[in-house]
């Protein structure tokens, strides 16, 4: 039964029902009595398997296809009505034709398939900052991680209202899970998002990256805010004054893991707390006080499982232990839980890969296999999360001291330099560049520039988008946050990271706090401001000198003149779309360097 009056919503629900067919509509009202039962019909289906419940209670597994395992940038597009508006970085198709070679592929699609209905909203119910989407697929898979990763049911229905039409649709399914026919289609002037063939979280859960970034970063731009790929995090100082940060950092770059950091035992002791508000999305607005307030869009963490342990990040483990779903880790046969690269240095005997074949866990390493995939992940409600924040559900957001970008760069940039200004920032922001990761499919390693972490997310032209950093640089004026960089991972002639990272980067945060508040003075460089090397708390750090910390903070102008070369060639497809303050500021740098 539907779930709502509202005409727009039943309009297009008829019309997503009438192309694709389905047997049956199902309405997600978000009860548990509801999601228990659609558990049970995967479980029964094998589309996931039920995990140990005593360990893992309330945990599930599933596996996606191996052709289906990334966010495919390939078979991304922003089909803006012109060319231009998507920009020089975008896929881009004319809308009618993307929706005359779609429509066929949809036609009938959920013949003899439920037709499930799901209502959500990004962003704390009744927050200002939150949006209403309405996604349809074929996949109890997405109901279920939809469940944990927003404000799903009918709840998201009665925030939009009775005649609203200001929802974002989104219309999936997972057909053949035929990689050819693979689309994720974006529609930024109708609010509307189409998905076909993918299973894969960041292709399929389309309030992520689809609306939460692509769609809600053309919206900003239009209504007056920011969409981000940022991570929010609280440092509460020991006098119990929390300062708030937003960091940008490409995907599988570390933004997980600051975002729940802990803090080394110098800081811990001396009363510093770390809190998580989120770990992927930052929608910013000015506030009443003139003020920059992020909120986070999501209730949940669809997080890299590879890496994180214990010792790398507590809280993310912890946040996994109880209704959680994982896909394409390993699974310990043992005891039916699970396994991936990094957990522990144990990989089970009895195993079963990602894949789904059983192996023994040991000898399989030792022929050089992963058991999980690179981009295997958890789905893990926020509320688990030991450290998360108290302002997590505030509906007004929590003030901004920091911008934060960042990415992996094994030489040039180093570990952590301030902007001279919010335009010199935007700049910083707009020529960033990062190692691409798993996260999407493609090579691995190779550095490309990803503009503020949002080259396969910004929904519209790019060069409009830093337009729009400026104005709001200006319309925040003395309040803007402070723009930072960061590298954690710099590497030696062996290639091995220098800076111990994880926990330790709360002595980074340490000075960008410091630096916001005016209570530690900067070494003024071609690139920007930098910590004299002696500011850089390093007490209990074995491996790290003051003289490995100057290293680290060295800025090599051979490097950097390579630097301002690629820049520019990559400014230059922008063309007059490239604010000109942005053009000055490299102009400005390659003076600086000499
Ligand atoms: P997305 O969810 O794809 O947006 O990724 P993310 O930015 O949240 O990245 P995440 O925190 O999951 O980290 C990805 C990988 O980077 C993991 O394998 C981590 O172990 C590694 N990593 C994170 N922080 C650090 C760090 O400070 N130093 C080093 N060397 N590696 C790190
Ligand atoms: C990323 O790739 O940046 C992610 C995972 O956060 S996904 O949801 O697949 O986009
Ligand atoms: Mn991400």
């Amino acid at each position: 039964m539907a779930l709502t009056k509202n005409p727009n919503v039943l309009k297009w629900v008829e019309e997503m029902t009438a192309l694709t067919k389905p047997e049956k509509v199902v309405w997600i009202d978000g009860s548990e009595e509801q999601l228990s039962s659609l558990r049970s019909e995967a479980i029964a289906s094998g589309e996931v398997l039920e995990l140990n419940q005593e360990k893992l209670p309330g945990c599930l597994y599933h596996r996606t296809l191996p052709n289906d395992v990334a966010r495919v940038e390939d078979r991304t597009f922003i089909c803006s009505k012109t060319k231009e508006d998507a920009g020089p970085t975008n896929n881009w198709s004319d809308p009618q034709e993307m929706k005359n070679k779609l429509l066929p592929l949809y036609d009938g699609v959920m013949k003899g398939r439920t037709m499930y209905v799901i209502p959500y909203s990004m962003g704390p119910i009744g927050s200002s900052l939150a949006k209403v989407g309405v996604e349809v697929t074929d996949s109890i898979y997405v109901v279920l991680n939809m469940e944990i990763m927003t404000r799903m049911g009918v709840k998201a229905f009665e925030n939009l209202g009775d005649t609203s039409n200001d929802f974002v649709r989104g219309l999936h399914s997972k057909a053949q899970v035929d990689p050819e026919n693979r689309y994720i289609v974006h529609f930024p002037e109708e609010n509307t998002i189409w998905s076909i063939n993918s299973a894969y979280g960041g292709n399929v859960l389309l309030g992520k990256k689809c609306f939460a970034l692509r769609i809600a970063s053309f919206q900003g731009k239009n209504e007056g805010w920011m969409a981000e790929h940022m991570l929010i995090l609280g440092i509460e100082k020991p006098n119990g004054e929390t300062k708030y940060v937003c960091a940008a950092f490409p995907s599988a770059c570390g933004k997980t893991n600051l975002a729940m950091l802990i803090p080394p035992e110098g800081y811990k002791s001396k009363g510093y707390k770390v809190w998580t508000v989120g770990d992927d999305i930052a929608w910013l607005k000015p506030g009443a006080d003139g003020r920059l307030y992020a909120i986070n869009p999501e209730n949940g963490f669809f997080g890299v499982a590879p890496g994180t342990n214990v010792k790398s990040n507590f809280n993310a483990l912890e946040s996994t232990k109880k209704n959680t779903i994982f896909t394409n880790v390993a699974i310990n046969n043992a005891d039916n839980t699970v396994w991936w690269e990094g957990l522990d240095k144990n990989p089970p005997e009895d195993a079963t890969e990602w894949k789904g074949a059983k192996v023994n866990g040991k000898e399989f390493k030792a022929e050089g296999n992963n058991l999980a995939h690179p981009n295997s992940r958890f789905t893990a409600p926020a509320k688990n999360c030991p450290c998360i924040s108290s302002e997590f559900d505030n509906p007004a957001g929590v003030p901004v001291s920091a911008f934060v970008f960042g990415g992996r760069r094994a030489k040039t940039a180093p570990l952590v330099y301030q902007s001279f200004d919010w335009t010199h920032g935007v700049f910083v922001g707009s020529s960033m560049a990062s190692e691409t990761t798993a996260a999407a499919a493609g090579a691995v390693g190779v550095v490309r520039r990803d503009p503020m972490a949002m080259l396969p997310f910004c929904g519209y032209n790019m060069g409009d988008y830093w337009a729009h950093w400026l104005e709001m640089g200006e319309t925040l004026g003395e309040k803007a946050p402070k723009i930072f960089n960061v590298n954690w991972f710099r590497t030696d002639d062996e290639g091995h990271f220098i800076w111990p990272g994880f926990g330790d980067n709360m002595r980074i945060l340490d000075w960008i706090i410091s630096r916001c508040e005016n209570e530690v003075e900067a070494v003024e460089t071609p690139i920007g401001y930098e910590p004299k090397p002696e500011d850089i708390d390093i007490d209990g750090l074995d491996d790290i000198s003051l003289d490995t910390v100057k290293d680290l903070l060295s800025v090599d102008t051979a490097l950097w003149k390579e630097e301002v070369k690629g820049i520019r060639e990559f400014y230059g497809k922008f063309g007059d779309k490239l604010p000109a303050k942005l053009e000055e500021q490299l102009t400005s740098l390659e003076k600086r360097l000499g």
